[in-house]
């Protein structure tokens, strides 16, 4: 079988999705390793194969993830939104990630389709209305999204966990559980209020959710092969739904956001986990309007709907939007939802705080012609399944070591020795020998190989069999060794360079999807268009006589110097942060100030508190009396080495139990930029109990 046909076979339809990224801050390599970039690879493979496939996504404008950036930007949250949808719908086009429309739910379209979607199933009672209390900021007159709470999260202490979660240890949390909330709007505590929202009963699904989830049936039919859902995916959603499912609001008392569409519901919007993924069918519809297509042949019948997303975000795409799509009643079931773990860089998480990031669209504007050496970089760090790491250093290694002195070197020979010897045009082919049948016998090979692993989602392993092409052809160039055959059997050599340029023919099918830019150069220098899929394998695409164009340099190599900058520059940002002092605070008045109660004191015992790193139980000498403090200093300081310091400690912070253990004040400590803290001691003399004012 020398090519691989699917001609006979109907067109399947695929409604692929990539996250739609909030609009609060630029996209970093992270993200594009970890979602755009395999989506996309997904996406044009299909495209070759002339499937009929839908690629949507768009950003997502709404949530507290807007407000709040606005709030640090000193802006609005339209004018973030503007700005960032603009960088990032720019930045994918640069990086040529070929979605089909690239959406924002800012659209009216998308209010209107997300408040339809949402009073179709109020009507058919999928909601429960519920009163509860929430937490209310009395200074800002507003409810606290989960974002705007912060408090010490009653796992593990730390003191600046949200009100959804704790970035330190992981937990989901949920506002109440703080230890001593805090609005981040007014800096004071909040009071509980009642408000009532609509609830999605989530227990309501756990039964057909756990069959579809881990059998792939539903409604009792096989639905999709569950061999080739990541385990992280099922394994996540599976110990969700076995922590028992509860009900969760659906709306939130916010003025940013798809108004709730019901009488009596002022001031409401809906959740933004409700309405980011219904972005996905808004955004289908605009594109089906704007070229003249049936939105909903994407949503229905036998489509497969897949959508490429970061590990954060699997339970909206496997529990919550599934449930509501369900629900709805119309609408397809996602056939599979890969999920990509985190991606470092050089040795440390990304960070948009710290800077600590490669950002797309600077990249882009300093290497614009480097799309497709990024694009192969990160394919082959691909956090699959598991967190990986980015460094420059690799970038180059790759660059240099696979694209250019395997892929660049052997298309450049192909072409380089065609042109001297028969002056560019493609050779005829004489008979063969045990060592050409072997070649076009691995080249017949490669198409089944690719297709099986990018149906599977295994988008590294696929680039490497399509790398190893280009290895087979440097193999078979080495062995036959035409540059010295061309002296004496010339004859020999036509069948060697025309099985030589068969094969790179055969590359701009193979890294089409991969690298489409260098796939679109090596078709030009053989003077060919774009190749259809159903030629991948054929060891006769190139006809004899064919003439071919001059070859240029494929791939550049990375010199030292420009990795060394790269890395200067990412070590600058961080000498800035390091450097970058908080601003200051609002004003106080002196009455404010007299009410802390602030004295050193003397540590007489310290040890750690079992199960949380961060923690030590202090007794300290108040002059006044002997205290139990509990600190979160443990990273920075061993009992052993705190035994004897004298500190600064305020003594009426209202007491607070952690970890079991009740904590009577506050020690006092200094902190810099890289979050090490110290000590604030008096001199000596100034032991214990005196005052500090
Ligand atoms: N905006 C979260 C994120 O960017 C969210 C994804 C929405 S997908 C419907 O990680
Ligand atoms: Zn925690």
């Amino acid at each position: 079988m020398l090519s691989y046909l699917n001609d006979y076979m109907s067109k399947q339809k695929y409604t692929v999705t990539a996250a739609l990224p909030y609009a609060n801050g630029p996209l970093h390599l992270g993200h594009i390793a970890g979602v755009y970039l395999p989506a996309d690879i997904f996406v044009r493979f299909m495209r070759m194969k002339k499937e009929d496939v839908l690629f949507v996504c768009g950003s997502d404008e709404h949530g507290a993830a807007i407000t709040l950036r606005a709030k640090k930007e000193n802006s609005t949250p339209q004018a973030i939104v503007d700005k960032y949808h603009t960088i990032n719908k720019k930045a994918f086009a640069d990086f040529n990630i070929s979605f089909d429309i690239y959406s924002r739910t800012s659209n009216q379209i998308h209010h209107e389709t997300a408040q339809d979607y949402f009073k179709k199933l109020n009507a058919n009672g999928s909601f429960v209305e519920k009163t509860t209390e929430q937490y209310y900021d009395t200074e800002f007159k507003q409810f606290l999204a989960d974002r705007y709470i912060t408090g010490t999260c009653p796992k593990c202490g730390n003191d600046n966990a949200y009100g959804d979660q704790c970035e330190k240890c992981g937990s989901a949390l949920s506002p109440t559980d703080l230890i001593n909330p805090v609005s981040t709007l007014s800096g004071k505590s909040p009071v509980l209020k009642e408000t009532s929202h609509w609830f999605l009963p989530m227990e309501r699904h756990e039964d057909w959710l756990r069959t579809w989830i881990k059998e792939g049936v539903l409604n009792g039919k096989q639905h999709h092969n569950v061999k080739d859902w990541r385990n992280q995916v099922i394994g996540q959603c599976m110990s969700w739904i076995d922590g028992g499912l509860h009900p969760r609001a659906m709306t939130r008392d916010l003025d940013w956001g798809v108004k709730v569409p019901l009488p009596n519901a002022e001031g409401k919007v809906l959740y933004v986990w409700l309405d980011a993924p219904i972005g996905y069918i808004s955004a289908t519809k605009e594109w089906a309007l704007e070229n003249g297509k049936n939105w909903e042949d994407y949503w229905t019948g036998d489509t497969k709907l897949v959508h490429f997303i970061g590990k954060d975000n699997i339970v909206f795409h496997t529990i919550i939007f599934p449930i509501l799509l369900k629900e709805h009643g119309d609408y397809i079931l996602p056939d599979n939802v890969p999920a990509y773990e985190f991606l470092n860089l050089e040795g440390d998480k990304f960070s948009t705080s710290r800077n600590w990031a490669v950002w797309l669209h600077e990249f882009m504007a300093e290497n614009p012609t480097k799309t497709d050496e990024l694009k192969y970089t990160l394919t082959c760090i691909a956090p699959e399944s598991k967190d990986s790491e980015f460094t420059w250093k690799e970038y180059q290694a790759r660059v240099n070591n696979e694209l250019a002195d395997i892929l660049g070197n052997f298309v450049n020979r192909a072409i380089v020795l065609t042109d001297k010897y028969f002056q560019g045009e493609v050779p005829e082919r004489g008979e063969l020998q045990d060592i050409d049948k072997d070649v076009l016998k691995e080249l017949a090979a490669y198409p089944a190989k690719l297709d099986d692993l990018i149906m599977r989602y295994k988008l590294r392993d696929a680039q490497t069999e399509a790398m190893n092409l280009a290895r087979l052809g440097n193999k078979y160039l080495a062995e036959t060794e035409p540059w010295k055959l061309a002296k004496t059997d010339l004859i020999r050599v036509k069948t060697i360079m025309n099985i030589a340029l068969q094969i790179t023919a055969n590359l701009t099918i193979a890294f089409e999807p991969f690298l489409p830019q260098k796939s679109r150069e090596i078709a030009h220098f053989l003077n060919i268009g774009n190749l259809d899929w159903n030629l991948a394998g054929s060891d006769s695409i190139l006809a004899a006589g064919h003439k071919l164009n001059q070859p240029a340099i494929l791939i550049e190599k990375v010199d030292d110097a420009f990795v060394e900058a790269q890395v200067q520059k990412l070590e600058a940002t961080k000498m800035e942060t390091a450097s970058s002092f908080a601003k200051q605070k609002e004003n106080i008045s002196f009455d404010d100030f007299t009410k802390m109660d602030i004295r050193t004191g003397k540590i007489l015992a310290a040890e750690r508190v079992p199960k949380a790193d961060k923690l030590l139980k202090l007794t300290v000498d108040t002059g006044l009396d002997k205290r139990t403090v509990v600190s979160g200093i443990a990273e920075h300081y061993t009992p052993e080495a705190v035994i004897g310091k004298t500190v600064a400690i305020l003594m009426n912070l209202a007491p607070r139990t952690i970890r079991g253990v009740e904590s009577q004040g506050m020690i006092l400590m200094a902190e810099n930029g890289e979050g090490k803290l110290s000590f604030v001691s008096p001199e000596t003399g100034f032991e214990g109990g005196c005052e500090i004012r």
